[in-house]
């Protein structure tokens, strides 16, 4: 066996590996919840995405086990309105940051599989252009939720401990 060699070929079967780092490995996400609703309403999804590379990243969507769709919002205000509209991409500048918060950036997460109650963890994975991804933990709010607060200063409950 010549492992060496294994590894140089393995090398070649990899388009663009090794020329940027994937984005999910210099992007990091904080203060992740969901606004949970009653019922199979869809919810949101909130979360702050920090780029500590020197390489620009896009989240282009997410999933989860926990809701069958996951889609890319946007929120805006138009003549006193507010109105959602559907996004491709979210750019996460190199060495900044992308804001998924009420009333702008969001995600949608239709068709719950189970029900969600306020307290729960639901690990989302986010996808980048890349194609590589970033497991997020999402702790899940009561629909009067304002903000993101401090995701981990309030007590929560996990189910099974
Ligand atoms: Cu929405």
């Amino acid at each position: 066996m010549k492992p060496y060699l294994a590894c140089a070929l393995l090398a070649c079967l990899l388009p663009a590996a090794g020329v940027h780092a994937a984005a999910a490995d210099h992007v990091r996400a904080s203060h992740g919840w969901l606004r949970v609703l009653p019922g199979s309403l869809p919810a949101a999804g909130y979360v702050i995405l920090h780029n500590e590379g020197d390489q620009p990243a896009e989240l282009t969507g997410a999933s989860t086990v926990a809701y069958a769709r996951v889609m890319l919002h946007q929120s805006s205000m138009q003549g006193g309105m507010s109105r959602m509209s559907m996004i491709d991409a979210l750019p996460v500048p190199a060495h900044g940051k992308a804001v998924l918060a009420p009333g702008g950036y969001h995600l949608m997460l239709m068709q719950p599989a189970t029900t969600v109650t306020p307290g729960q963890h639901v690990r989302v994975l986010l996808k980048f252009s890349d194609g590589s991804s970033l497991p997020t933990e999402f702790i899940a709010r009561p629909a009067n939720a304002l903000d993101d607060g401090d995701t981990h200063a309030r007590p929560t409950t996990h189910a099974g401990g």
